[in-house]
């Protein structure tokens, strides 16, 4: 299948394109590379070196044999996607490419307002270039578990069969988002839905949860092919920053009691989820929602499992908690699609902690300490 990959520079984009070639797909990626810029900006590095995308994509022919094809531009260019999708022409394309940090959409209104922005039109463009060129493609739109909050009722996948007054009807899943950013992506949400009804899309969203791990089958063949790993406290996920802080020797930092519950994946497990759904597409006008995650955890029972599995002394910091998010509550996740269509998960219990450790160790001198700590804070000083 001819896939065109969204992001493909970013920590998901990368290891997903190469999965997808490696499994015989016809690769194509695109990215404006604004994720280097917000290195740049915030004055920090992936801990791992990272190739430029030009580097990577010739490692990966010389490797492999297989082409994939660099588009260098940005998804707010409508004409630009316009020009890929009629020259590429993919059958499926697998969106990645959004401002992704929580944070970092918190830092103030400028930073808001570019992250909403950038990511409800880069998708809406997205949304027009594919009905006015070939409304067949299936879209596979990265989405966000955070989309749905922490409510006091269980999470189904995507929708939920609604009766009211004695009437029924199945709705979209009702969201409470805790940042700019996850609002973002219930927009996006939103906007999928109604372009499935009114045009026929197909679009699969997968509502991830948070991503850990470093590496893949295929980023492992070779270090030019490495993908990046963020622990600054902006852009780092918190089961990779608590596995650089056991490793640096500073104390692991949960936000509050700790007692905050996410869904949680590992990365081998995203390349896996994106290809089934990319080999297993929507229907054409079908809005299909996947919670794209396979473990449920606490923070502070993360912080317990990186301090039991790391070999020297862990100290576990309680720091006051610099978001705005419930600290005690329900959480109940339906997550059965992609395990229907095949996905077995690799569960944290299994590993991979241990080889975190290994290649944190390789790469601590980078580490630039006085980035771990949280600066940004939901609250407004009034
Ligand atoms: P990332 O920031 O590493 O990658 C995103 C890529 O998109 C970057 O390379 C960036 O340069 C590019 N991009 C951003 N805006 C663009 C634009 N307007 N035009 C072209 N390219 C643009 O993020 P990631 O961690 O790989 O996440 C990828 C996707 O998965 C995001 O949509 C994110 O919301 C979602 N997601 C990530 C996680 C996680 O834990 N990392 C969890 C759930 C969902
Ligand atoms: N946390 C800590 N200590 C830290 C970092 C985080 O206690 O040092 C806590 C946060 O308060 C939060 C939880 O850990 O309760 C998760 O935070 P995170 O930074 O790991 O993840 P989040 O901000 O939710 O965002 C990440 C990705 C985002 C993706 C999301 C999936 O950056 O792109 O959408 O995970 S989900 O959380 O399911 O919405």
């Amino acid at each position: 299948m001819r896939v065109l990959v969204l992001g493909g520079d970013g920590y998901l984009g990368w290891p997903t394109a190469l999965h997808l070639s490696d499994r015989g797909h016809e690769l194509a990626v695109l990215d404006n590379l604004a994720r280097r810029g917000y290195d740049r900006e915030l004055g920090v590095q992936s801990l791992v070196p990272i190739e430029d995308l030009e580097t990577r994509v010739a490692a990966w022919q010389e490797l492999s044999g297989q082409v994939i094809t660099p588009y260098l531009g940005d998804l707010l260019d409508a004409d630009f996607v316009h020009r890929v999708l009629a020259e590429f022409r993919p059958e499926a394309i697998v969106h990645f490419a959004e401002q992704r940090a929580a944070p970092y959409s918190m830092i103030d209104r400028a930073h808001a307002v570019y992250t909403q922005q950038n990511n409800v039109i880069g998708t809406l463009n997205l949304m027009y270039a594919v009905a006015e060129t070939n409304p067949d493609v299936h879209i596979v739109k990265l989405g966000t578990m955070g989309e749905y909050g922490t409510p006091n009722i269980d999470i189904e996948e995507g929708w939920l069969e609604v009766t009211h007054n004695g009437r029924t009807d199945r709705m979209l899943y009702p969201k409470k988002p805790g940042s700019f950013y996850h609002l973002s992506k219930v927009h996006d949400s939103h906007n999928l839905e109604f372009g499935c009804r009114i045009w026929g899309l197909r679009v699969t969203d997968l509502n991830q949860g948070v991503v850990y791990g470093q590496q893949t089958e295929q980023t492992v063949q070779d270090p030019r092919l490495a993908t990046r790993f963020d622990y600054d406290a902006v852009f780092g996920t918190v089961l990779n920053r608590f596995v650089i802080q056991a490793v640096l020797g500073e104390p692991l930092t949960v936000y509050g009691s700790g007692g905050q519950t996410r869904g949680f994946l590992d990365i081998r497990d995203t390349v896996e989820c994106i290809r089934l759904a990319v080999e297993n597409p929507a229907e054409q006008g079908e809005f299909r929602v996947f919670n794209q995650m396979t473990e449920s955890y606490s923070v502070s029972r993360l912080a317990e499992l990186v301090a039991a599995a790391f070999p020297g002394p862990v100290q576990v910091d309680h720091l006051e908690n610099p978001r705005v998010e419930q600290a005690e509550h329900y959480y109940n996740v339906k997550h059965t699609g992609l395990v229907e269509l095949g996905l077995q998960p690799h569960l944290l219990s299994d590993t991979l902690i241990e080889s975190m450790f290994d290649i944190v160790a390789l790469n601590k001198d980078r580490v630039d300490p006085s980035a771990l700590l949280p600066t940004v804070r939901w609250k407004l000083k009034p």
